[in-house]
């Protein structure tokens, strides 16, 4: 490859969906969500690359450029589909990480595929990084790559950064292969985590498993110097409030209000269909709530929009089938003729859509058992800039860090969340505003542009003559 780049983003997907016009013609468009509007502009101001999978089974398409990004896919083969990505990654090490709240798989094709995957990706970043350059490599399913990349290229800057949480050194002693993988993550210079505990259980682990003796945020390994720290995710707030502030979207969250029935309080929960979110303990509570007659379908109604995820993997599928069984039985139960408890919306939703359920809802419900940060938490907060509506935000998310003023709660505790639930529809107005008031501050002044240069800072890149996103 004769191209070189001074700045290569590496993740699992690249930034970009496959759509397929009327006339049978395949273009690419950019993928929504909050990771690509954070690195879009970095990307495109370095004039970087960015490696990733398209999607899709067999050989990769050719690099293309999107946006002012080049884009440099990497072909997986269905079975790498099945062992690498819905395997090792998301049955393996996802579980693993959130608490083993569902059962972690542990098999050693699944692990292979992982390993040769890994190596494909770091392959390609070796073949475009150009000398001295920066690659930042993301999340869980990428971790072997900084050593494999650092095997081959000793002269790059290698960041990594984990979206999902890293898990205490008593649960990630499982991992059969445990060893590989904190040595593939040291390969990079600076590890980067949502929440300081994450470095501190990271940095304990190399004591743990390599005798290693870490100091503050690093510790010294091979001769060099490995950085852990907390650098906390967050949203693109200038294009939330521009949403929020839109006509259309303001007069949809007014007829969205309207077709739910007019003076009905609205809560919501928006999530991937993920066991880790909560979305069953925050049914739980609901149900009850009703059944006891604190709350009733005449005055309260729970929309719940569950983004189809990972329906190949079995614990989804069944992850699927519960919460629908229990949403049946709530309406059943608990509704009338045109008067359903509950609205569940199993499907992806465009932006203005989800912009205008933000607007309309009176209390956002964000419950996971577990989870890195939480964007919606944020999304939500932005969106409200009259200071309207209320947050009821589990204690186990990375966002709780920087939102004290939400209803926290421990999702585990169902008499806990009833509580909440009520207390967030109950909230005096000038409370209510005071609480949505200090988290707009917290979001504002915490935006994604300023996690990417904080971690690229802190990363030292080589490049200062290249204009960052400031
Ligand atoms: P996720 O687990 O996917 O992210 P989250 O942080 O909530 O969780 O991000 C989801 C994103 O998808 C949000 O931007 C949300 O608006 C969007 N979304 C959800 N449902 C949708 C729907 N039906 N239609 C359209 N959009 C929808 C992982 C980690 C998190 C971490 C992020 C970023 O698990 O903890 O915050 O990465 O690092």
């Amino acid at each position: 490859m004769s191209e070189q780049y001074r700045f290569v983003v590496v993740a699992n997907r690249l930034p970009v969906d496959e759509v397929v016009g009327a006339d049978g013609e395949r273009a690419w468009t950019r993928s929504p969500g909050g990771l690509v509007s954070a690195l879009h502009p970095t990307v495109r101001a370095r004039r970087g690359a960015w490696i990733g999978w398209a999607g899709g089974t067999g050989d990769a398409p050719e690099p293309f450029e999107l946006d002012g990004m080049r884009l440099y896919p990497v072909g997986l083969s269905s079975e790498e589909v099945d062992y690498y990505y819905e395997g090792e990654s998301n049955a393996t090490i996802w579980p693993l990480y959130h608490d083993a709240v569902e059962t972690p798989a542990f098999h050693r094709h699944w692990r292979e595929a992982y390993r040769r995957v890994n190596q494909r990706f770091a392959d390609a970043a070796a073949e475009l990084a150009a000398p001295g350059a920066t690659v930042w490599v993301h999340d869980y399913q990428l971790q072997l790559v900084p050593a494999m990349l650092r095997a081959r290229r000793p002269d790059l800057r290698i960041g990594f950064f984990l979206h999902i949480p890293f898990p205490p050194v008593e649960l990630f002693m499982q991992l059969p292969w445990r060893t590989q993988v904190l040595r593939g993550l040291l390969g990079a210079d600076l590890v980067g985590f949502q929440r300081p505990g994450g470095a501190e259980n990271f940095l304990r682990l190399t004591r743990t498993l390599l005798g290693l003796e870490p100091e503050g945020d690093h510790v010294v390994v091979d001769g060099r110097t490995v950085t852990a720290r907390a650098f906390p995710i967050s949203i693109d707030v200038a294009e939330m409030e521009r949403l929020a502030a839109d006509p259309r979207i303001r007069q949809r969250a007014a007829e969205l209000s309207e077709e739910l029935g007019g003076r009905r309080r609205l809560l919501l929960g928006v999530d991937r269909l993920d066991y880790t979110k909560g979305i069953e303990h925050r049914l739980k509570a609901y149900r009850e709530l009703l059944a006891e007659g604190r709350l009733s379908a005449k005055d309260v109604v729970l929309v719940q929009v569950a983004t189809p995820s990972r329906l190949r993997v079995a614990q989804y599928r069944q992850l699927r089938e519960r919460v629908e069984r229990e949403v049946g039985r709530i309406n059943g139960e608990y509704g009338e003729v045109g008067l359903a408890p509950v609205h569940y919306l199993f499907r992806a939703y465009d932006r203005e859509e989800l912009l205008a359920l933000y607007l309309a809802a009176d209390v956002m419900l964000v419950t996971p058992l577990r989870d890195g940060m939480n964007l919606v938490a944020k999304e939500y907060v932005a969106a409200r800039t009259d200071h309207t509506g209320a947050l009821v935000l589990s204690e186990f998310t990375g966002a709780a860090a920087e939102l004290p003023e939400a209803f926290g709660v421990n999702p585990h505790d169902v008499d806990g969340l009833k509580e909440a639930f009520v207390q967030a529809l109950e909230v005096p107005d000038d409370e209510r505003r005071a609480r949505m008031r200090r988290m707009r501050e917290q979001v504002c002044a915490h935006d994604v542009t300023r996690w990417a240069r904080e971690f690229l800072e802190a990363l030292g890149e080589r490049d200062p003559a290249v204009p960052g996103p400031r």
